[in-house]
């Protein structure tokens, strides 16, 4: 995508379909004079280009002699708006055929459609933003949960951006010092303490590692905590997750190994999005299919951060701890565990409690429910909120929400470790810059001080057009 700056540009910014208002909004160098000359104030006097920055203007848009809509037209100037260019919001009635006129106007006074995410990139190239914040602006518009919202603000704001500048920045002041040792090499000094180098860039990998961690957590945040359900077939899978989606998902029958393929949706409890996938049924099978279908739930189980184990509440009391022992082999001690003791409703209650009594003795959360008639449904909940509460990164914590930061971390990671290699077989000051440059320039790809094409379409084209 290349950037024309010699075009102003417009688009809808809000959805399509029926709202009160909408908004359309206009960037570039033209902005002010293309809406002028469709704009009468209702109070008479001074033009558009006339009037301060940041004010408000209440008038008609007009086609000729035709009015199309009464309005508010909103002005920013440049360098002090979104894009860093003048940029005018028109607010108009919310019909689709008053923006769709309104749009269609400007583009006849020169205006030109905006591609999608192009005022945002319009943003970046003007220095107002770097490109995290930009992929931070669409996380922040696409955030469907408060956990989500607030790491995209986080990284709005340059959470990440201000951590990433500081590694750069201690890396450039090391290779400015071996680069003077350049200078000199006549005189065999060293103005970069080796030993000093050596700690500098082990203390940098250890923040990549703390941010290449939190890469899950983020990936949790951005598309729910997964949350497997599993355990034997035909002991309620499937009813638990129609029941916690509140909604018909996945096919239910008294058949056992009903549950071929894992079944998933998200849904938001507590402020939290959580991903429910439903798994084939645990078990010994000749059948193909079936086999390929518990390869999967096991996949499913492992990539869990909680899983919930389902039992049949007729089980023998006495063979349900060996059963559970074995699957918790299965997971790792990062994952959280429930045991849920479903069709509740078809034992008598005291056998209901020794099954429960059992698994608690052994230290299992555990928790008797009927998945089909929802009984103890909004005690899992609330169980699922409080694990997923902690579960989820302090106010002030970075997170790394993005595959393409990740990507980039672990590439500048291999640069440094090249750089220790570097150190430890005493290589010369150039041969050590070529790495920690390298290291400095994927670092830099995350902010976009160092940025292709491809890339930029890649991250740009995946906006809402009007951003
Ligand atoms: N009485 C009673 N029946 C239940 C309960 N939960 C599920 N069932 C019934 O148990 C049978 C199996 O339910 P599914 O949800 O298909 O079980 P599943 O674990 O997904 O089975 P597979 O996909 O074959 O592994 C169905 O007939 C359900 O109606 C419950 O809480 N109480
Ligand atoms: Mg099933």
């Amino acid at each position: 995508m290349t950037l024309d700056v010699t075009t102003t540009i417009a688009a809808i910014a809000t959805p399509s379909g029926m709202g009160a208002i909408a908004v359309i909004r206009l960037s570039g160098s033209s902005a002010i004079e293309i809406t002028d000359s469709i704009f009468r104030p209702v109070r008479k006097g001074k033009s558009l280009a006339k009037q301060s920055a940041y004010t408000i203007h209440y008038g008609s848009i007009v086609d000729g002699n035709r009015e199309v809509d009464q309005v508010l037209v909103s002005l920013f100037k440049a360098p002090h708006s979104y894009t860093g260019e003048d940029v005018v919001e028109i607010s108009c009635h919310g019909s689709v055929v008053v923006q769709q006129q309104l749009l269609e106007l400007l583009v006849r006074h020169g205006a030109q459609l905006a591609k999608p995410g192009e005022f945002t990139l319009r943003a970046f190239m003007n220095g107002k933003i770097d490109l995290s914040q930009a992929e931070a602006i669409a996380d922040l518009i696409a955030s469907t949960s408060e956990t989500a919202r607030r790491v995209a603000l986080n990284q709005m704001r340059g959470g990440i951006s201000g951590k990433l500048a500081e590694l750069r920045s201690e890396l450039l002041r090391f290779t400015a010092m071996v680069e003077l040792e350049l200078d000199f090499s006549d005189e065999d000094v060293e103005f970069a303490d080796r030993g000093q180098l050596k700690n500098l860039i082990k203390s940098i990998i250890a923040e990549i590692d703390t941010l290449s961690d939190s890469f899950s957590q983020g990936n949790a945040i951005k598309s729910g905590i997964p949350v497997t359900i599993a355990g034997k077939p035909n002991v309620g899978k499937s009813t638990l997750l129609n029941r916690l989606l509140n909604e018909e998902k996945a096919i239910v029958s008294e058949i056992a190994g009903t549950t071929r393929d894992a079944i998933e949706d998200t849904i938001h409890l507590g402020g939290i999005n959580f991903r429910f996938i439903d798994t084939a049924g645990l078990r010994k099978t000749d059948d193909t299919i079936e086999s390929l279908g518990i390869e999967r739930a096991i996949a499913k189980i492992e990539k869990a951060r909680i899983v919930l184990y389902l039992i049949d509440s007729q089980c023998d009391a006495n063979s349900i701890e060996g059963e559970v022992e074995a699957f918790i082999k299965k997971l790792t001690a990062s994952q959280n565990l429930i045991i849920l003791v479903n069709k509740e409703d078809k034992s008598p209650q005291q056998h209901v409690e020794t099954v429960l009594g059992k698994l608690k003795e052994k230290g299992f959360n555990a928790l008797a429910i009927s998945a089909k008639a929802g009984h103890n449904i909004e005690q899992l909940q609330q169980l699922l909120i409080a694990i997923g509460k902690t579960d989820m990164p302090e106010n002030e914590d970075v997170i790394i929400t993005n595959i393409r930061h990740y990507n980039a971390l672990q590439s500048a990671r291999t640069s440094l470790m090249q750089v220790l290699n570097g150190l430890h077989a005493n290589l010369s000051g150039d041969l050590l810059t070529v790495d920690i440059y390298e290291a400095i320039n994927y670092l830099g790809e995350i902010t976009g001080e160092i940025s292709n094409k491809d890339v930029l379409d890649f991250i740009f084209s995946k906006f809402c057009i009007g951003k």
